[in-house]
């Protein structure tokens, strides 16, 4: 069996970061506890090899201390499988020169390889894999060139490619179809089909998704594994943790680890899943006008123990648009005296705030 996961973040990131301890805070500390859970729950499947597949730290300065607790959490981690295997994402590495990375202290680990270069592997149980770590140039123009280097003949022989790179297909947004840290579904398709790889697990892109690619009679599977650890509220919803465990026929079942979920919402008086088993950051994004509500809501479920972290934020869309509506209406005035009028009238106050009189004093304030 084989086990991937990716995207672990460690560090001490700063969104709700809560207290330091021994230079760890709250976020260092949860995404430590997603780590040691994943290779658990490796161990736990009986996987011999484990490879991380990428920013397993969220930065290429970890404190010492964060070091010290992976490393002691991988060389735990070890103990139970036989290889872990460790390869450089964008997040944990400067460039693609070899040791150009935040990796090397981990190449002492017993049973623990640090692989900072394409590089195929023979598993204890036989099987073949193909680790393939970050490069910034865009992975179109080198993926095959790197393959051709390791693979030069085709083997009849199912292999897994493993990478930090996005997976990318034509439904998707402009912006993830523009990005050129991703490679499109045929593009891998087709080299799959070249050098017999079988399943293609990647990490990088935070979210999960599975395809099957299929050309006349050669299948393949591609996962983008989804991140262990997201990062933030630009990693929204809860579907993340996931541990891909691989079976020596190459089929795919997902592990999963609990772990910090990140969720944005729009009402003061929204419910949401208080006995989740994750561990629960919470930001309101609410109309100015409701900010004081979504404030004490925020308080309130941080003492009812309900969350780790919490917040409120006024909602910018509405102030800008406000804003925007504001500035259209003192345009249209000819005078200073009625623009000022115009604007004062319809740009964003906090609630309860008397109009007249802040009118009254840019007046006096311009002496207009
Ligand atoms: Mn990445």
């Amino acid at each position: 069996m084989l086990a991937v996961f990716g995207d672990c973040h460690i560090g001490n990131l700063q969104v709700h970061g809560g207290p330091v301890e021994a230079g760890l805070n709250l976020r260092c500390r949860e995404n430590l506890a997603s780590l040691k859970a994943a290779l658990e729950t490796a161990a736990a499947a009986s996987a011999e090899t484990v490879v991380i597949a990428g920013d397993l730290l969220d930065t290429m300065r970890p404190t010492p201390q964060a070091m010290a607790e992976v490393a002691r959490v991988l060389a735990a981690g070890a103990n139970s499988i036989h290889r872990i295997f460790l390869i450089p994402g964008n997040h944990d590495r400067n460039s693609s020169l070899p040791g150009d990375h935040a990796l090397g202290v981990f190449v002492g680990l017993a049973r623990v390889k640090v692989l900072d270069k394409p590089t195929q592997v023979t598993c204890a149980d036989d099987s073949d894999i193909v680790l393939i770590p970050f490069r910034s140039e865009p992975v179109e123009h080198w993926l095959g060139a790197s393959l051709e280097n390791l693979l030069p003949e085709t083997g009849n022989r199912c292999r897994v490619l493993v990478m930090h790179q996005g997976i990318k297909d034509d439904t998707m947004p402009e912006w993830m179809r523009n990005s050129t840290d991703a490679i499109h579904i045929n593009v891998l398709g087709n080299l799959c089909a070249k050098y017999d790889i079988g399943l293609v697990l990647a990490a990088h892109w935070h979210a999960h998704r599975t395809w099957e690619w299929a050309a006349g009679s050669f299948k393949a599977d591609f996962v983008q594994i989804g991140a262990l650890n997201p990062t933030g509220f630009s990693d929204p919803g809860s579907d993340y943790g996931r541990v891909a465990l691989v079976s020596r026929e190459g089929l795919v079942s997902f592990g999963r680890v609990h772990g910090p979920r990140f969720l944005t919402l729009r009402d003061p008086a929204a419910s949401f899943d208080a006995a989740s088993a994750d561990r629960l950051h919470i930001r309101y994004v609410v109309p100015p006008e409701r900010l004081n509500e979504a404030v004490e809501r925020a308080k309130s479920d941080l003492a009812k123990g309900l969350v780790v972290g919490a917040h409120a934020d006024a909602d910018d869309s509405l102030v800008e648009a406000a804003t925007r509506t504001a500035a259209k209406e003192a345009a249209s005035a000819e005078t200073l005296e009625h623009a000022l009028a115009a604007y004062v009238m319809a740009m964003p106050l906090d609630e309860g705030v008397d109009r007249e009189a802040v009118l009254t004093e840019c007046r006096r304030l311009l002496g207009v």
